[in-house]
């Protein structure tokens, strides 16, 4: 009787751990990932990339689109705080205003990781690591192309479309391109201004910069593609060439961006990867394992003239 019972405790004590052994093995990863919006064919493929990424990892994605508003963000990283994921990712939309919400995952001891775009905080023990692309260098490899390209100590007028306002990106990409231009002073940026990083305000604000300075104007630089893809309707509305008339340079290299080179009307894009999930998906592992991440991660871009658009467009994929 005794031993009966003595078999029977060891029975019952294996079966309970192999049952939380399974329960530890098939619990899943929990990440809260709050991204900024649907704004640009770059941040589609960003999302795209995210989901698929999480979903070939096994790891369980709470996804929240803030439609462009940091207050959005806000809300989503405090519900995934209140939900007790296990890792918080996000890309936000502007740099300043964040320092309370990361306060308060620091308190909870869930970790951050900031993708695509960098924040301004002070203490940088509130985000884990920052993984994406130096939009300085995507400015400067802009500027560089232009000046290549143009090859003149004539004067040359630019206008900007600037992206988000506040937004990591817009301020590092404009840094970056007159950061090289300084030194030329033939360069000249002659208007500037925020599209949004939007096809529709691209159109809109390149409009009246063709109302305000006409054949004035030599060069386009857009922060993104897709400002760029609207800003060449508007010069063909207002019955300009765009890529000859004015030479257009902008940051991403979507496949749009492909498309307009080929039909040439837009001159260069800058590399920006959006393919950042499984980095992410492979970051997000490692601290759940106990592991230590760099502060940054910075991704491997290219740039590429309309020469080889054609040659390139079939191996793109975004
Ligand atoms: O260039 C733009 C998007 O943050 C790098 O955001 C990203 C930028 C990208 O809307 O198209």
């Amino acid at each position: 009787m005794k031993k009966s019972l003595q078999v029977f405790a060891g029975v019952c004590a294996l079966i309970t751990l192999v049952a939380l052994n399974g329960f530890a093995q098939s619990k899943k990863i929990v990440l809260g990932f709050s991204q900024i919006g649907a704004e640009s064919e770059w941040r589609t493929a960003n999302t795209d990339s995210i989901k698929a990424a999480a979903a070939a990892a096994g790891i369980e994605l709470k996804f929240a689109d803030a439609q462009q508003k940091q207050e959005n963000q806000i809300k989503a990283i405090r519900s995934f705080i209140a939900q007790k994921v296990d890792v918080i990712a996000f890309s936000p939309v502007v740099e300043t205003g964040w320092e309370t919400v990361l306060q308060e995952a620091k308190r909870a001891k869930i970790p951050v990781i900031l993708t695509d775009r960098a924040v301004a905080v002070k203490d940088d023990s509130l985000y884990v690591t920052f993984m994406g692309s130096d939009f300085v260098e995507e400015g400067k490899r802009a500027a560089v192309w232009l000046m290549g390209y143009l090859h003149t100590d004539k004067p040359v007028n630019i206008v900007e479309l600037q992206g988000t306002v506040g937004s990591a990106p817009a301020i590092d990409r404009k840094r970056g391109f007159e950061e090289m231009l300084k030194p030329f002073p033939n360069y000249k940026i002659i208007r500037s201004q925020t599209g949004d990083f939007t096809r529709a305000k691209g159109k809109e604000v390149m409009e009246a910069f063709l109302k305000a300075e006409g054949k004035n104007i030599n060069v386009l630089y857009a922060h993104n593609d897709d400002m760029a893809i609207g800003a060449i309707q508007a010069i063909e509305e207002f019955g300009l060439k765009p890529g000859k008339d004015i030479i257009i340079v902008s940051v991403d290299a979507v496949k749009g961006a492909f498309e307009a080179m080929i039909a040439g009307k837009l001159n260069c894009t800058v590399e920006c990867s959006p393919l950042l999930g499984e980095q992410l998906m492979a970051a997000v592992k490692d601290l759940v394992a106990g592991k230590s991440l760099p502060k940054r991660i910075v991704t491997n871009e290219g740039v590429y003239p309309a020469e080889f658009a054609a040659q390139v467009f079939p191996s793109r994929k975004y």
